[in-house]
Order: C-alpha cells, then structure tokens, then sequence
C-alpha cells in the first residue's frame, strides 16, 4: 500500500499545534475553538469562537501574516451574542466564513432559548456585522453557503435533527432566492447506521471548496463509545452544477483524534473545523480546527492527493 494510499498519512499536523490557546487572549476566556477562516489583505483571519467563563461563546476576530504565527487578537470588534434575544439567549458558535461576491458571509450557530439554530451576519471588514437572521430554526447547526448561486438561488447545507423513528442527524441542502426563504430541502449526505464511523451523526465541517473534480466537502462523524463520542472527518464531492447530486463519499475516515491536544481538553477526543484555506499553488490545504473544545490547531494537505484518495474510496 503506498502512503498516499492511507488515510492516516493524508493530512500533515503542524508542528506547532496548538496554534492559538485560551492564553494568548487578552482577556480571561475558558477556551478557544472552531474557527471560521478566510483569507483578508494577504492575511489568514480567523473568526474564532471563544468560550468566555460564564460558559457562553461569542465570535473574535485573530490574524496571522502566514496563518500559523504572530497572531493579533481583535478584541475590539467582536460578535456578541444578543442574550436578550431569543435566538442568541445562550451565546453563538461555530462560524463558517464563505465570500460570496464582496461580502463575506458568516453562518453560525445561535444557541437560542429552544435549541441550537443557524444564523447568518455578514461583513465586508471583519470590524462591523450586519445580523441578517435565522436562516432555519431548532435544531439545525454545522451549516454554510456555497460561493455562488446556481442558477439564482443560494444554496445551504445544514445539519437538522430528528428524534423519529429515532434520532438521526444527516446532513441536508436547502436552497434560497433571498438568503431569507428556503425550501426544496434534500438530504445530502445521511449518517449512516450500525458500526460505522460517520452512524448516526454526521455534520459539515468548512464549506464547500470548489475544485475542478466537484466540490469538496469535509465533515464529521460522531461514534458514540462507552468512553464517549469521538469526532473524526471523512470526506464527500458534489457535482459542480448540480450539487445535490453527490459523487462520491469517503468510506474511511481521513483525520481523527490522535495528538494529546486532540485527545485532552474540555472535550477529549474530538477535531472541529470550520474552515480551510487553499494556498496560492492551488494544492495546499490547511484545516483549521478546534481541539477537544480547547485550542485551535492546523493540519494540511495536498488536495490533489485528497481527490485522488477519494476516488479509490468511496463508498
Ligand atoms: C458539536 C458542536 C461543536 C463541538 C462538538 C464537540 O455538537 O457543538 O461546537 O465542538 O459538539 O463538543
């Protein structure tokens, strides 16, 4: 078997992980996790969810010339969450960042008075948000926009719950003219069942990375074990034009957690991201992604490697 060939030797974690931590806030914060990420004035910028002591999460800006050091943290202009909202009663998490024309669009999590729901800010700076709603109510999180849309219409892939005939949380894709109604809901990709890594639960990790082969998608499986759930990521292609239509997904798992960040924290055993960079030579791939609700880590990839493993495992 070569090395490409396993999926173990597919991402490369930096030798530096973690890369940010509650510690290097400049104010006292519980833990930093799941950043979104985009690229901003030849910088990676990272929105980042930080876990303040009250339990709450709000979104802060860092930045980083070359996205692994000398990160400054922007406390000035931070998300927080409308406690005295409904919908962002208990704090907001998990951004992902997608650029769709000359805004950058922020899905995240509003952790509202009746459950986890999907909430849409977008921006033009990073300095100031401009709060455009829920986009789909409890419970539904681990959702993002596509880039462009097909044919007029926006597109969202989105993780809803449901409790019957048992509790199954798939991943769906809905679709919108106004980034405010949305209908033609589809299953996208299904957890599947029984022993499999990605039973039961599954949800998107960064949004969707377009390629010259499909659109990638990474996401999450959870296994539930009698040491608790272990988070790892697998990987899926849509077709371009035609996105719910899905080319191939990831038989095994690509990254799990295994480093000792990965492996101890608030959480143990979990890999979060929320997002990925394509460096300029069109192959490099850093994920960024939280550490057992702790810390935010990089691994990368080539991603002519990824599609090329894909294609000899799909399921
Ligand atoms: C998920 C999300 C993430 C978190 C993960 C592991 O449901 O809430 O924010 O990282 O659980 O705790």
């Amino acid at each position: 078997m070569s090395q490409a060939s396993r999926s173990a030797e597919l991402f490369e974690r930096y030798a530096g992980n973690p890369v940010l931590t509650a510690g290097d806030w400049p104010y006292t914060v519980n833990a930093v996790f799941n950043p979104g990420v985009t690229r901003l004035n030849a910088e990676t910028l990272l929105v980042v969810r930080v876990e303040d002591r009250t339990g709450l999460s709000h979104l802060c800006i860092a930045r980083s010339g070359d996205g692994l050091e000398g990160w400054t943290i922007d406390a000035d202009h931070r998300l927080l969450p409308e406690v005295d909202s409904e919908t962002e009663r208990y704090g907001i998490e998990d951004p992902r960042v997608t650029l769709c024309g000359d805004e950058y669009m922020v899905v995240y999590t509003g952790y509202s008075s009746h459950g986890p729901l999907v909430r849409l800010a977008s921006t033009c700076d990073f300095k100031t948000f401009e709060r455009r709603g829920t986009l789909m109510p409890p419970e539904d999180k681990d959702a993002a926009l596509f880039p462009h849309t097909f044919d007029g219409r926006f597109a969202l892939i989105h993780r809803p719950v449901a409790v019957a005939p048992r509790q199954m949380a798939h991943i769906w894709l809905s679709w919108s003219p106004d980034l405010h109604f949305w209908g033609d809901h589809t299953v996208l990709i299904p957890a599947r069942e029984g022993g499999w890594w990605d039973a039961n639960k599954v949800g998107l990790g960064p949004p969707p990375l377009e390629t010259e082969r499909g659109w990638l998608l990474l996401y999450h499986g959870v296994r539930v074990t009698a040491a608790g759930a272990l988070y790892r990521l697998g990987l899926a292609l849509l077709d371009l034009e035609h996105p719910e239509r899905v080319l191939a997904r990831s038989s095994e798992w690509v990254f799990g957690p295994q480093a000792s960040y990965e492996l101890a924290g608030d959480v143990p055993a979990v890999v979060f991201p929320c997002g990925w960079t394509l460096g300029d030579d069109g192959d490099t791939i850093r994920i960024y992604y939280g550490a057992s609700d702790t810390s935010i880590c990089v691994a990368t990839a080539s991603l002519a490697a990824l599609l090329d493993w894909l294609e000899r495992h799909s399921s």
